[in-house]
């Protein structure tokens, strides 16, 4: 008997055979974190805190077992007493502590810098709900708490707790912690902050609850509907609370090492995630002023200590929050923020780029890139456009705070453990060395024309898909042919992201079928998004989504050329088990809108071909591959850009006067889908999208679905697609996020 079965039958207390999985996920939990306390800490004179509203972990027991090394070695103790490590980890609940890209990012870098070990600690705040949790009622997404944090067993009390000042009273916020293992087993930790007077009874029906209760509901959820005043609000308090108890924890760390305040820079840099904990500067700045620090000094000692990472170009979502807010929730914040702007006034004329504008709006990304040493967009097309666009005007002031770090994903989670079978195969045809230095895939080209190869790809996808097509079947009650092409688009649901481009196809693609024009395999479109729940546009195409679900998987006729799946409650565990099985990966949004996109690099690493714009990282992707290699289409970012300017785009161009694209539209308030659907609903949406179409998708549809059709087509030539399949995995190697973080580190942090 292995001495590693031995400690799990000692911790179980009865022989491995005999034990439910249940008591075995508790062994195993129990086991990690005994692994995970042995382990050696990173430690270093200079720290990062990475400070971010969302962590997007995902599941931990996998990932930690393969950071800890151990996976392989518990998975064949298991498989010897007939267990199954893939069942077990289904029991765990996944943490919900984030949304979308920008917490799945922090948490492949977490993973990263421990990895290469640079001492670095997560710093967040712990959600009692989550976001939220998605299900469908009546084709309509419906939302409702998330109670992940009830079962789940990773986190420990800290034993620290800093009280946050508000004006209606002081509340106290509490410290947790959870252990991070980088590969090779070195340990750094994401320190979450929970309010310690929290009460989950406030919240009644589906997912609302008294906002103005703060001194109960800020660790409830994460982004609280915001489309009322108390809302927004409460939003202000939120990340003032994540803050001010961050910025404590920060300066006690670097107090109780015996350094001076003012020594800040020397040993820590705070990279700001967005603009959630930009508050984090002058919050800093109030605290150093209170323990006696002059107010210069603190002002100097902090823009050598924060860094920002813009995630976005859409002016909606860069926060501008009006300064009679700020003055009712945070008001000690504003004496500095009113001074952090004087400065900025005395030194540039230039209305652009004031912190608070002549309508009395305080502009957080302003605040960081006056009052931060960096600035970084996340792909090289995003941040080009921050420099000669959005941010044109701060480029010219600090040309040298800005720089590029294109975003990455870690090949643990997003290869090793999600496709095995993959990983196991690359390793016999390469060896171990891409596990540490991912461009070593590139030696796979040397395989590009071995039809063995090829076929052995091509078999490892149909094995995916089989694998996807049973765990639907089994849980979510739905039959998919695993021998149709497997078509995803997963993301969160935005207009820019263009879902309602990709429903368009499929009207499109029913009328053909309904016409006799029948493809040669069938075509499964499979979608997983969550749309925040005050967005009304976004929850209208899930309807219209859902909608065309029951109709084309209801007609007899068509059902068995195309099938559609929305999947509820989408979220990493979801991702894991759709990428492997990816034929075609959506990546479609309107060229100069998506920052980055990080999905698209998980899809690629796993052997899809992307079809998309060239937008974010894609066109780093198409550069990598060539366009041999992806399907592009659309219209390009720099005239995009161009009609915006000019306001030249209109859908009135395109409907009612295309007859193709005046069919597409016209469906969705078809007496067919009205009958179906909700007319408000779909009314909604089809004026939206006829009148007003901020996004283009009428521009790009036609191209859209002749790109489809004609990858479609090539699908056929399966070696050919196999190669395809090898030079996308093959140059996945700059998508590490351990090259995007070395970069960071060479770079920004200096650890
Ligand atoms: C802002 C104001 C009010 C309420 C909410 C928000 C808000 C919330 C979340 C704004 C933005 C976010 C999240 C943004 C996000 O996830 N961005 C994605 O970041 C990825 C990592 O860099 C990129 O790959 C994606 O392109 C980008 O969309």
């Amino acid at each position: 008997m292995t001495e590693l079965r031995a400690e799990l039958e000692l911790l179980l207390k009865k022989d491995l055979e005999a034990a439910e999985n249940e008591e075995i996920y508790a062994a195993l939990m129990t086991l990690v974190q005994q692994r995970l306390a042995e382990a050696p800490r990173i430690e270093g004179p200079r720290k990062l805190y990475y400070v971010s509203a969302e962590f997007l972990l995902g599941k931990l027991l996998s990932n930690n077992l393969i950071n800890l090394g151990l996976f392989d070695a518990v998975r064949d103790v298991l498989q010897e007493a007939g267990k199954d490590l893939t069942a077990i980890e289904e029991l765990e609940p996944e943490p919900s502590l984030g949304n979308g890209g920008l917490g799945r990012l922090a948490a492949c870098y977490l993973d990263s810098a421990a990895t290469l070990g640079l001492p670095a600690d997560g710093v967040g705040l712990l959600y009692h709900f989550g976001l939220f949790r998605q299900s469908f009622e009546n084709l309509k997404q419906s939302e409702s708490p998330d109670e992940w944090l009830s079962q789940q067993q990773w986190l420990r009390k800290a034993g620290l707790s800093f009280p946050v000042t508000f004006p209606q009273g002081t509340v106290e916020a509490v410290l947790y912690e959870l252990d991070v293992p980088g590969y090779g087993g070195q340990v750094s930790r994401l320190r979450l902050f929970d309010l310690e007077t929290v009460d989950e009874t406030l919240v009644g029906d589906g997912i609302d609850f008294d906002k103005t209760a703060i001194d109960k509901n800020l660790t409830l959820f994460l982004y609280p509907d915001d489309s009322d005043r108390d809302g927004r609000l409460l939003r202000v308090y939120q990340q003032y609370f994540m803050v001010s108890a961050a910025a404590q924890l920060i300066l006690q760390d670097l107090t109780q090492a015996g350094h001076a305040l003012t020594d800040l820079p020397k040993y820590a840099v705070i990279q700001i995630n967005d603009t959630h904990p930009s508050m984090i500067i002058p919050e800093l700045i109030r605290l150093m002023v209170e323990q006696g620090v002059a107010f210069d000094d603190a002002v100097a000692a902090v823009e050598q200590t924060c860094a920002y990472t813009n995630h976005t170009i859409l002016a909606e979502a860069l926060e501008k929050w009006p300064l009679d807010y700020l003055e009712e929730a945070v008001p000690a914040l504003v004496p500095v923020i009113r001074e952090l702007d004087e400065r900025v006034k005395q030194r540039c004329v230039d209305e652009d780029v004031a912190i608070i504008d002549e309508d009395d709006l305080v502009h957080m990304a302003r605040m960081d890139i006056h009052y931060g040493f960096s600035v970084n967009g996340v792909a090289a097309l995003h941040t080009e456009i921050l420099r000669t666009s959005e941010l044109k005007a701060f480029a010219r002031l600090y040309p040298n705070k800005f720089t590029n770090k294109t975003n990455g994903i870690t090949f643990r989670r997003w290869l090793m453990h999600c496709n095995p079978e993959l990983a196991g195969f690359v390793t016999s045809l390469i060896g171990e060395g891409w596990k540490r230095d991912a461009n070593e895939l590139e030696k796979l080209l040397a395989f590009r024309d071995d039809p063995q190869v090829l076929q052995q790809l091509l078999d490892l996808k149909q094995g995916k898909k089989d694998a996807l097509a049973e765990y639907l079947k089994e849980n979510a009650g739905v039959e998919i042919p695993a021998d149709s092409v497997f078509d995803v688009q997963i993301k969160r649901l935005h207009e820019y992201k263009r879902q309602q481009m990709n429903a368009l196809y499929i009207i499109w693609k029913y009328f053909e079928i309904k016409a006799g024009r029948l493809p040669k395999r069938p075509l499964t479109l499979i979608f997983g998004a969550k749309a925040a729940p005050a967005y009304v546009i976004a929850k209208d195409i899930i309807h219209l989504i859902l909608c065309l679900q029951e109709i084309v998987n209801n007609d007899p006729e068509v059902s068995p050329y195309m099938q559609v799946l929305m999947v509820e409650n989408y979220n990493v565990s979801w991702a894991e088990r759709l990428i492997p099985a990816c034929d075609i990966s959506e990546q479609i949004s309107l060229a100069s809108k998506e920052a980055s996109g990080t999905g698209n690099m998980k899809f690629m690493l796993n052997g899809a071909v992307t079809l998309g714009t060239l937008d974010g990282a894609n066109v780093e992707i198409s550069q990598l591959v060539g366009e041999e290699n992806i399907a592009l289409f659309g219209e390009r970012s720099e005239k995009v850009m161009e009609m915006y300017a000019e306001e030249s785009y209109s859908p009135g161009d395109f409907y009612p006067d295309d007859p193709e694209i005046e069919r597409l539209l016209d469906f969705l308030i078809s007496p067919k889908m009205m009958r179906l659907g909700d007319p408000e609903n779909l009314g909604r949406l089809y004026r939206d999208m006829t009148r007003k179409d901020w996004f283009m998708a009428l521009l790009d549809v036609k191209t859209y679905i002749a790109a489809k059709e004609k990858l479609l087509d090539e699908y056929e030539d399966r070696l050919a697609w196999a190669r395809r399949m090898l030079v996308n995995i093959a140059k996945a190697g700059f998508f590490s996020s351990d090259r995007a973080v070395a970069q960071y580190n060479e770079e920004i942090w200096r650890l």
